[in-house]
């Protein structure tokens, strides 16, 4: 039987796709309300086929629980923050998994961790917590890291379809987890060491924050000397080898906006192009929080009450706003002490911020001046409700007569 431990973004599809498998899988959750709104039924987040899946696994015999359960397989799929100062990872949510999974593990477990970890993190907390509970990893216990690559949006998809790393210490562990992620991964399941697979995943999401800082480099030196930026990446990319990705408002998310920061704070003499372009992809809420006031003066605007921000989510069609763009601007704005923008999103359905709206209608009756922070479908169906209002459109994905971009 496999527990998963953090049934959150990560773990809930993960435990629902092995269930569906033919594992025998019980997720666990510290959070009552989470697990009895599951046992109940709800699924906690929207994602494309979740819902199905979610009904598939629970025909299959998953079940769901406060308490960490005795077995001989864990997968752990909890919350890695960053200590905003340090830049360092945040283990604590991990290590104390493991020692509440080592309370009730049967000898020779195999506990292995999805949630992203910085390199050398197993080495510097795991091995240790091991040694004070008096286990011999290798024999008592083994440590295995298999970090999870899906995206939101199509995390069900990319779970079935994505390559995988696992890192274990012996080819023999490395091979029976390769063989349990067989069940329902399709792609090649790459086996390694453990370090090397802490080390793939943070560069991997640290290969999407630079070159999307790059992006958004040039559209700061484009908006500079009033040049397209978007004509000048689309012609670049004809190029065979150049693939340049789309500037925007900021990045969010618990991943690109994070994880790189880990190298940073490890190696703060060497990770100095990392560094730079964390610093600038931060710095993009605020960039368009000047281009708003920047545009507001062109057309003789003086009410920030009239601006609008559509979208709170950390990107298109999702309800996730983790480190979102448009909350860092809220943020930013407040500094100001200017009149609070008003701000709608249609995944949002609960009050997170002053002055949100929860129908387009209304929002758009009541603004002059709508910027685009989310590319959701929604808009661009309704696209036609926004004559005659000023556009600012962080995505270049609006199309109007007349529009504004970053
Ligand atoms: N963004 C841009 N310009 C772009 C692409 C993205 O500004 O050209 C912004 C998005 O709007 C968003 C942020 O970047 O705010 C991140 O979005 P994303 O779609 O690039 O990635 P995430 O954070 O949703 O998921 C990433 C993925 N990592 C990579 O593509 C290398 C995913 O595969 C990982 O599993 C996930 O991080 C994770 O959990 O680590």
């Amino acid at each position: 039987m496999i527990n998963v431990i953090g049934l959150g973004y990560i773990g809930l599809p993960t435990a629902l796709m092995m269930a569906s498998h033919g594992l025998e899988v019980i997720g666990t959750d510290y959070n009552e309300q989470l697990v009895t709104s599951l046992k109940e039924g709800h699924i906690t987040f929207k994602e494309d086929g979740l819902e199905n899946l979610f009904h598939d696994a629970v025909k299959a015999g998953i079940t769901f629980s406060t308490e960490y359960q005795a077995t001989d397989t864990y997968i752990i799929a909890v919350p890695t923050p960053y200590d905003k100062f340090s830049k360092k990872v945040d283990a604590s949510y991990v290590a104390s998994a493991v020692q509440s999974v080592l309370e009730v593990c049967i000898r020779g477990a195999v506990i292995i961790i999805e949630s992203t970890i910085s390199p050398g993190t197993v080495d510097k907390v795991l091995r240790p917590l091991m040694e004070e509970n008096k286990l011999v990893v290798g024999q008592d216990i083994h440590l295995v890291h298999a970090p999870e690559r899906i995206i939101p949006g199509n995390m069900i998809y990319e779970l079935q379809h994505n390559n995988r790393t696992v890192g274990a210490d012996s080819v023999d562990i490395g091979g029976k987890v390769k063989s349990l992620y067989s069940h329902f991964c399709q792609g090649q399941i790459m086996v390694t060491d453990i370090r090397t697979a802490e080390m793939t995943k943070v560069v991997e999401n640290t290969f999407r924050a630079v070159n999307i800082a790059f992006a958004n480099e040039l559209a700061k030196i484009c908006r500079h000397d009033n040049m397209d930026v978007y004509e000048i990446i689309k012609i670049c990319n004809l190029h065979p080898r150049v693939n340049i990705l789309q500037p925007g408002p900021g990045v969010g998310g618990h991943c690109i906006s994070v994880d790189p920061w880990f190298l940073v704070g490890d190696y703060p003499s060497l990770a100095k192009v990392i560094d730079e372009s964390m610093t600038t992809n931060d710095g993009m809420p605020a960039f368009v929080l000047n281009r708003i006031y920047e545009i507001m003066k062109e057309k003789g605007m003086t009410d920030t009450g009239k601006v609008g921000l559509y979208g709170l989510t950390y990107k298109e069609n999702i309800d996730d706003m983790r480190e979102s763009p448009t909350l860092q601007l809220l943020e930013t704005q407040r500094h100001h002490l200017a009149t609070e923008l008003k701000v709608y999103d249609p995944f949002i359905h609960k009050d997170v911020v002053k002055n949100q709206y929860h129908d387009l209608d209304k929002f758009l009756s009541e603004i002059d001046f709508i910027v685009i922070m989310v590319k959701h479908n929604e808009i661009k169906e309704n696209v036609f409700k926004l004559e005659g209002k000023v556009v600012l459109d962080c995505h270049n994905f609006i199309e109007l007569p007349e529009v504004y971009h970053i």
